[in-house]
């Protein structure tokens, strides 16, 4: 990083900073939204890569702070301190979630690490926005120049460095992070579906008499299904993956919804269609129509019916989507004409 010394340190150094703000913000939503092992490997790595390499900059910021501290108060930008610490909690609880090394840190007041991440990551973007704004550090053409694109290449192949000897120091001290999924979760309840964790998204509670009847809708039609009636020994084994950081593989069992659907409601379903999956409790989720083949209405997990906590008397299985497609208590399934991107990107309680 010799390219310019910290002295030189100013517009550019915030510009780089904003951009690995910027960037691992951006992969950080994004490792919420994709739950295929490939595209979510890419998105952890430059997620990683992006938040470590803020620490590269550091030198060159202290310079920055260091003359803005001799400058009078109103030509600073504002809630530079807070920002800065709410920056190093994100990184600091990031890797130690990565790390997997359990600690007190683990469950702070019974709070997963990674759900301080998330929360200080949101403050870090709010106090970005409160210190950015009215100093705004316009980017340059000369910015793209030769120059320019060589410095935030070294900055950019630094970052990745300082990630890849993080995950190689995981891998040879044997650290449980080591072991992690592609999404960068920990493996928690496979085959053993007591040892699972129950988690709710947001706000939302396990219902004391969940339906015992199943609504099917389609556009003029509304069949009424006893749940009794799903365990039809369609058998799915699939990765329940949470955004909290953990998963858990197990045999699921209950009945194909494409095979449910077509029963119920006939074969002219609309193939550009969605599929509303709604609980008890008002939990939704809405999917392609297209792939109900391979989604599940799932009764059981490893032999044994749901418990209650894990969604019981039926709950969804939609392999290769993070955990909060998994609707539980699914009281009504609605065929809808809508396109499945009209919805919330995540649900809402
Ligand atoms: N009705 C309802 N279904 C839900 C949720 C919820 O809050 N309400 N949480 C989802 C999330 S975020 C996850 S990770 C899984 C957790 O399933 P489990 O509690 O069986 O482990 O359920 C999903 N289904
Ligand atoms: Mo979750």
């Amino acid at each position: 990083m010799a390219l310019t010394s910290p002295r030189r340190a100013g517009r550019r150094t915030n510009v780089g900073l904003l951009a690995l703000l910027l960037l691992s913000g951006g992969t950080g939503v994004l490792a919420f939204a994709v739950g295929s092992p490939g595209p979510a490997r890419l998105v952890v790595a430059v997620h990683g890569a992006a938040g470590l390499g803020l620490l590269l900059l550091v030198p060159w910021k202290a310079v920055v702070v260091r003359r803005a501290w001799r400058r009078p108060a109103g030509t600073r930008g504002a809630g530079g301190v807070s920002l800065g610490v709410a920056t190093l909690l994100t990184l600091l609880t990031g890797v130690l979630h990565a790390a997997g090394v359990t600690g007190p840190w683990s469950w702070s007041a019974g709070v997963p690490v990674l759900h301080v991440h998330v929360a200080a990551g949101v403050a870090t973007g709010a106090l970005v926005v409160v210190h950015a704004w009215g100093r705004r550090q316009r980017p340059r053409t000369t910015d793209l120049g030769r120059r320019g694109l060589l410095r935030a290449g070294a900055l950019g192949a630094g970052a990745m460095a300082l990630w890849g000897s993080g995950e190689g120091l995981l891998r040879l001290t044997g650290a449980p992070g080591a072991e992690r999924r592609a999404t960068g979760s920990f493996e928690r309840g496979t085959d053993d579906p007591v040892a699972m964790p129950v988690t709710q998204w947001i706000s939302d509670t396990v219902p004391d008499s969940p339906a015992a009847v199943l609504v099917l809708t389609a556009p003029g039609r509304r069949v009424r299904v006893p749940v009794a009636d799903l365990d039809r020994g369609d058998v799915v084994r699939a990765v329940l993956d949470c955004t909290g950081g953990w998963y858990a593989v197990q045999d699921w069992r209950g009945v194909r919804l494409d095979r449910l659907l077509t029963e119920h409601l006939g074969r002219e379903l609309p193939v550009d269609g969605s599929v509303d999956v709604v609980s008890g409790t008002g939990f939704r989720r809405r999917l392609p129509l297209v792939e109900a083949g391979r989604l599940l209405l799932a009764t059981h997990a490893a032999g044994r019916p749901l418990t209650p906590g894990h969604g019981a008397p039926v709950r969804l299985v939609a392999p290769g989507r993070r955990g909060f497609w998994w609707v539980k208590w699914v009281a009504r399934v609605e065929v809808v004409d809508a396109p499945w991107w009209l919805q919330s990107p995540f649900p809402l309680q």
